[in-house]
């Protein structure tokens, strides 16, 4: 009895200690286009949302998939999730949008005190071999800078010994892939709130991952790395993802093998009935 009421005890400890932090979902791929919006991340400013310890993951509200976390700077308590349409100057990750407006989108911006990044993990939650997959989305600039073109850096990884909880800050056995970096707008001298939802603001960014062998249940992950520039930053976000997918043409089974023969006797028969 004593030991059962103890392995129960050890059950509800580990279940509380696992729930400590907000869980990682994935984005699933499960044969169909994956879109994302953001526009569920929310008008209002989560104060502290995320950890003041570098790398330490948290969701982002309203999506799925998304994570975020401190990269670096010298802040000792937790970076806010900001709500915001380009005003503000501080260092954090946004969610941007007209003032009270649900249509939002995912932006960063960095200072001295605050570097964030965010990012997914994908798994193919599908029954087939995935060869090819498009990533897209609107980049979105929300804030100018008033010294340097400001750059998000995108990275992937293919890697399966890549940790769910950890990815955004893994050191190695991730890829560049600058087709999807956000470049921000030419430096202005005085720098201030655009509008991200306006055209001229808005650069269109895509890029296609080939000759893949991406074996169900296998994951994938893309990350976005801000960093602190000369000047005032820029904010700088991504809206409208869409991964669109190719998959293997499978091998002719059986029934199709049994048809081919099957055709082949029929010609085969008409020649010789002709
Ligand atoms: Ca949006
Ligand atoms: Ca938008
Ligand atoms: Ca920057």
């Amino acid at each position: 009895m004593l030991k059962r009421v103890s392995l129960i005890l050890v059950a509800m400890l580990l279940s509380v200690a696992s729930s400590a932090r907000p869980a990682n979902a994935d984005i699933l791929y499960t044969g169909s286009t994956i879109v994302q919006d953001f526009d569920s991340l929310g008008t209002s400013t989560l104060t502290n949302y995320f950890s003041a310890t570098v790398g330490m993951q948290s969701a982002l509200p309203g999506t799925t998939g998304f994570d975020g976390t401190k990269l670096g700077g010298s802040g000792t308590s937790g970076p806010n999730f900001f709500a915001d349409n380009g005003s503000l100057p501080t260092g954090g990750m946004y969610s941007l949008g007209a003032t009270g407006s649900n249509e939002r989108a995912l932006g960063l911006l960095a200072s001295a005190t605050n570097i964030m990044g965010y990012g997914f993990r994908m798994v193919n939650n599908s029954t087939s071999t995935v060869t090819e997959f498009t990533v897209s989305f609107t980049q979105e600039n929300w804030r100018s800078s008033t010294s340097v073109v400001n750059t998000m850096v995108a990275s992937y990884s293919f890697d399966q010994t890549i940790s769910a909880a950890s990815y955004l800050t893994a050191a190695t056995g991730f890829n560049f892939v600058t087709a999807l970096d956000l470049v921000g707008p030419a430096p202005v001298t005085s720098n201030g709130a655009l509008d991200g939802n306006n055209l001229s603001n808005q650069v269109f960014r895509t890029f296609t991952f080939t000759n893949l062998n991406w074996a169900p249940g296998e994951q994938f992950f893309l990350r976005w790395h801000d960093t602190n520039d000369a000047g005032s930053d820029a904010n700088l976000a991504i809206d409208n993802m869409e991964i669109s997918f190719v998959k293997a043409i499978p091998e002719p089974g059986t029934g199709m093998a049994l048809a081919l023969m099957a055709v082949t006797g029929l010609i085969g028969w008409r020649r010789r009935h002709v």
